[in-house]
């Protein structure tokens, strides 16, 4: 189902704070045996990865370079000194992985596409060898009853591009990406009905070209910083232009986005509309912009003369209807009270004894699970929510047995899952959930060292090995439950 900008009704209705917009009825399952812990029937279990995460064979096959291969190959970049050459080995072991998807049980997978595998150069003539790559995985995919979903960009732009006009510093490589995304679509849509567009927008933008941490490693002034954000929108939505024009009718299509994650932090209706407003707010550079068609004035007045230089037909552009919306979600980012001041909220500070998980990033905070799909589908008149990630890093030392005994994250997992369900039980529509990750992977900056899986990786042998946690959620997918 698609939905494009909100009425005035809409917002008319949500500052008077009324009516939430959400059926009071539980969807649950009629095999969730009464235990109140059931999920919906269809709700689609899945794991997420990326590319560059876990494929290696970075010059196989006619692959061109990108930006994370030259990121990860400077000096001081990467904390283990590692890069992602090899990584999981997967465009090798790929039959073996689905085989561990399917031991879970799980329906349904998150895969992104490599674009220097499918353009070298970013633009011009597609290298076919690396399509091939992803019709096998999708064939294999579909053989072992797992649904495809596929991600056009996690991130790995091709090198070409950013050598030649400054990557998404140039709105030629929107188009670019448009071009690219019209290409895939053709090619995969007719196994491929869910697409999503760019992951992660917000991080892309300010880990890659405010902050220098992740490729290509730039530290951008807030003007260019603000047009880069520009450009990476307006990618998203020629993409999502792209797709509905190249793509089979019926193709269903949206971003994959980490929004700012509000929690009210005493549930009164008074905190609630203020963690509404707050959502609104704080996530107006990315999907208030994609979900409204407009930048709010709280963006633009905390942008000033900083702003992005743009077009109405960029709006309207980047606010292309959308059939789902994919979150990210890790990790609460703001706890909120209402407040008698002109934002109408305050943000609460966390105090140095927050709960947080083995990185110091993920803030232990189940309710974010709740909140996020809640204040979005209603904030934005959503029918359809993917949670695109969810997931910890652990420690994860193999015991004398030889197992991982991974509490902390089976822990993390149960909490989270349970504030989803209370979501789909009060009828927020999520449609379906990817853990992150399958398997230990190169996260980013982090190398090695930091261990997502789901499936133990030893990166000497490439064995996989089942964690706790793997157990755990092959029984939350057969029983469509939390357990
Ligand atoms: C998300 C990314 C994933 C994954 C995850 C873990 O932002 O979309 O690719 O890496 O975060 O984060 P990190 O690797 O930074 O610990």
């Amino acid at each position: 189902m698609s939905f494009g900008r909100l009425s005035r009704r809409h917002f008319a209705r949500l500052a008077g704070g009324a009516v939430l917009g959400l059926s009071a009825t539980p969807t649950h399952s009629a095999d969730a045996g009464g235990t109140q812990q059931g999920f919906p029937a269809g709700f689609r279990w899945g794991t997420a990865t990326s590319a560059y995460q876990i494929e290696g064979a970075v010059n196989e096959d006619g692959r061109g370079p990108a930006i994370w291969d030259r990121f990860a190959h400077m000096p001081g970049t990467i904390i283990d000194r590692s890069n992602a050459d090899v990584a999981c080995d997967h465009y090798r072991l790929y039959r073996d992985d689905i085989q561990l998807m399917k031991g879970l049980g799980a329906t349904a997978y998150r895969f992104s596409i490599a674009w220097p595998r499918v353009f070298p150069d970013g633009l011009g003539t597609p290298n076919p060898k690396g399509l091939d790559f992803y019709d096998r995985l999708i064939d294999e995919l579909l053989a072992n009853g797992i649904e495809p979903f596929a991600t056009l960009y996690h991130w790995d732009l091709p090198q070409a591009l950013q050598d030649q006009s400054g990557g998404w510093m140039s709105r030629d490589t929107a188009r670019a990406f448009a071009d690219y995304a019209a290409y895939v679509a053709e090619r995969l849509t007719d196994r491929v009905s869910h697409v999503f567009t760019i992951n992660e927008c917000s991080r892309l933008v300010h880990l890659g070209h405010g902050l220098g941490i992740d490729a290509p490693g730039l530290k951008l002034p807030q003007a260019e910083l603000n047009q880069v954000r520009h450009n990476v929108a307006l990618g998203h939505g020629l993409s999502v232009q792209a797709i509905r024009a190249r793509g089979r009718p019926g193709t269903k299509v949206g971003p994959a986005e980490n929004l700012v994650v509000c929690v009210p932090a005493i549930d009164t209706p008074a905190n609630v509309r203020a963690a509404e407003m707050a959502t609104r707010e704080l996530n107006g550079g990315y999907l208030t912009v994609m979900l409204e068609g407009q930048y709010i004035d709280g963006f633009l007045a905390q942008a000033g003369k900083d702003a992005p230089k743009y077009t109405a037909e960029d709006l309207r552009i980047i606010s292309s209807p959308i059939d789902f919306l994919g979150l990210n979600i890790y990790k609460p980012d703001h706890y909120v009270l209402a407040a008698d001041n002109e934002r109408g909220f305050t943000l609460a500070p966390f105090p140095a004894s927050f709960p947080h998980m083995d990185a110091d990033w993920l803030r232990f905070g189940p309710e974010a699970m709740y909140w996020a799909p809640r204040h979005a589908a209603k904030l934005w008149d959503l029918r359809s929510i993917y949670i695109t990630e969810n997931g910890t890093s652990a420690t994860d030392e193999p015991a004398a047995d030889g197992n991982v005994h991974d509490l902390d994250r089976v822990m993390y997992l149960r909490n989270y899952l349970q504030q989803l369900q209370r979501a789909t039980s009060q009828g927020v529509p999520v449609a379906g959930y990817f853990l992150w990750s399958l398997i230990d992977n190169f996260e980013w900056a982090d190398g090695y060292q930091k261990r997502f899986g789901i499936y133990r990786v030893d990166f000497r042998t490439q064995r996989r090995t089942p964690k706790l946690s793997a157990s755990f959620y092959r029984e939350v997918i057969k029983q469509n439950a939390v357990v």
